[in-house]
């Protein structure tokens, strides 16, 4: 494959090119939905074979790494981890001065400014991005990407990485948008882990799962404000009984346990949060919110 049918960076083109180091799922997602909004693209993988679709598409590939990104000032990197992102940027070899490094791999906001770090030194600009969509939905507005960096970094690019979806920037801390990925996906886990286990449960009690997890999702409409009142109250810390009393929730704590028991699922996280509400109380906290456990989770 060579690099005879890209354009050269001219000013006509300039705005036109990107490079996407990365062709798994989301990468090439990223990179079909750049070629179908008129970009000249480039694309590179380790393994070369996942090009071809791409070249199939209408993108342009070249044999190095050092190509690929000497071929546009703009390089946008999709990889699998964060530990992959440092091995391909350790092995380039050529001037990067001037570019603009757009990560989407999901990480933490350390690794963030470590890349912001090493493309200063290189005279680059680093835009930090994290990604909370499916691969089909790249290109449409469901897709969500976060952004941070320097403001000026991200004005430059903000036009095509628009063409991506729905897009929300952070501001000029490099960390900033892994901070909110971070969280945003823990949440997710954190509930999603509980909803598996309640499905557990509610199966061995012959509940027909598809009309409770209705509505579960009926319920979780009515969460929104009580995040807010809970932010309230840790803010103030006062801890008003939201949820009622902690000394009235533990009570109904030992029938959630033994009735899980009973039904073999997993109590692992119920107990956690039972010896949390216990610690609060015998605190002196009894007549306090869910939201004082916040008082217990930070560094102790
Ligand atoms: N896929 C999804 O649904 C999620 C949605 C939310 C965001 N994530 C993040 O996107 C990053 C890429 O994920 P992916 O789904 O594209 O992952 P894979 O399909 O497994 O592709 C991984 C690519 O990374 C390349 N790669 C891995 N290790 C190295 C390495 N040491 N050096 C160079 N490249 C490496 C791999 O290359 P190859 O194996 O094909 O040669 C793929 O191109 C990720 O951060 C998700 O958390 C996706």
């Amino acid at each position: 494959m060579n690099i005879s049918n890209i354009k050269t960076e001219t000013s006509h083109n300039k705005r036109k090119s990107v490079t996407v180091l990365g062709l798994g799922n989301m990468g090439a997602a990223i990179a079909h939905a750049f070629i179908n909004q008129g970009y000249d693209t480039v694309v590179w993988n380790r393994n070369a074979e996942k090009c071809k679709p791409l070249i199939q598409a209408g993108a342009a590939t070249v044999e190095t790494l050092d190509g690929a990104v000497a071929a546009s000032n703009k390089i946008v990197i999709c990889l699998l981890n964060n530990t992959a992102v440092d091995e391909v940027l350790g092995q380039l070899t050529g001037s990067v001065a001037g570019k603009v490094f757009i990560n989407l791999t999901s990480g933490t906001p350390a690794q963030a400014r470590v890349f912001a770090e090493w493309a200063e030194s290189h005279n680059a600009s680093y835009i930090d991005g994290k990604i909370l969509a499916d691969p089909p939905d790249v290109g449409t507005p469901k897709a969500q990407f976060m952004f941070s960096g320097k403001s000026s970094a991200f004005v430059s690019q903000e036009h095509i990485l628009k063409k991506l979806g729905t897009i929300t920037y952070y501001g000029e801390e490099y960390g900033a948008a892994a901070v909110e990925f971070m969280a945003q996906v823990t949440i997710g886990y954190e509930f999603l882990i509980g909803f598996l286990h309640t499905l557990q449960l509610v199966h061995t009690e012959g509940v027909d799962l598809t009309a409770f997890a209705q509505r579960v999702a009926g319920t979780l409409q009515g969460y929104g404000p009580l995040l807010s009142l809970m932010v309230n109250e840790i803010q103030l810390g006062t801890y008003k009984p939201d949820l009622g009393p902690l000394q009235v929730q533990a009570a109904m704590f030992d029938d959630l346990i033994g009735h899980r028991e009973s039904q073999n699922v997993e109590t692992v996280r119920m107990r956690e949060i039972k010896s949390l509400m216990d610690r609060r109380i015998d605190g002196g906290h009894g007549d306090q919110g869910f939201s004082s456990l916040f008082e217990l989770l930070g560094k102790q």
